[in-house]
């Protein structure tokens, strides 16, 4: 059975329903989307991390990865001195990754629709976790089979400075914040614009403490 999406925030009334906020062409940022299901996904995460523990991996220049990184699903994103790809193994364990959450698949299935995109099911979720200081540098999203799904974001914890660049790498980036509970999908035209996020600063988090996991859903395969 397919996640069902609309009743997720059936017990919400409408004006209390998420904002939305249009950020792209075809990307919404959807302020607090997932606040209320919030203590189902973080006991989800620690299965998951318990399983497949966060790990710096490496980039084929040989330099190990600011961010932490783990999957679930059916595909895992790697990298190693060989290049990125997905991957059904986890490269630490030599087992499949940690199965997708119903409650991710749904909140994911969930977020798409809202920004337009229905029947995303992704196969593939990519776990980051930064700790202050921690980066992601400007890059585009091409390790997926396809780019006609959107790619579906959650971000956890201590906010981050996200930037929103062109179709080059030189090209002026809009800086967004993403806090904890917000969602943001992109897609279509915008799936294949340079992105990253800026040094996470010093801070604690109430409910995560001295970091930001970052989850993002994908159709990878
Ligand atoms: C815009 N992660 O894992 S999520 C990544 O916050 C990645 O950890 C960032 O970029 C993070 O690849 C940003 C938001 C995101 C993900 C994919 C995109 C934004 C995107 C693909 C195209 C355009
Ligand atoms: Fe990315």
């Amino acid at each position: 059975m397919q996640p069902n999406t609309f009743d997720l925030f059936a017990d919400h009334e409408p004006e209390q329903r998420p904002r939305a906020e249009q950020i792209g062409e075809q990307s919404w940022l959807l302020h607090g989307f997932a606040l209320p299901l919030i203590e189902q996904i973080l006991p989800a995460l620690d299965t998951i991390l318990a399983a497949a523990p966060l790990r710096h991996m490496v980039t084929p220049g040989g330099f190990s990865m600011s961010v932490g990184t783990s999957s679930c699903g059916a595909l895992g994103w790697i990298t190693d001195r060989y290049g990125y790809r997905y991957s059904g193994v986890d490269p630490l364990s030599h087992l499949p990754w940690p199965p997708m959450p119903e409650v991710f698949a749904a909140l994911a299935h969930s977020a798409a629709a809202q920004a337009g995109f229905a029947d995303f099911n992704a196969d593939s979720c990519l776990i980051n976790r930064y700790v202050p200081g921690a980066k992601m540098s400007l890059h585009q999203d091409k390790d997926e089979k396809a780019y006609i799904a959107p790619i579906v974001s959650l971000s956890l914890g201590l906010p981050a400075m996200f930037l929103f660049g062109g179709f080059n790498r030189s090209d002026k980036s809009q800086r967004i914040a993403l806090l904890h509970g917000d969602m943001v999908v992109w897609g279509g035209v915008d799936r294949l614009r340079f992105h990253g996020v800026l040094p996470i600063k010093q801070g604690r988090h109430p409910r995560l403490g001295e970091q930001r996991i970052n989850l993002t859903f994908r159709v990878a395969g």
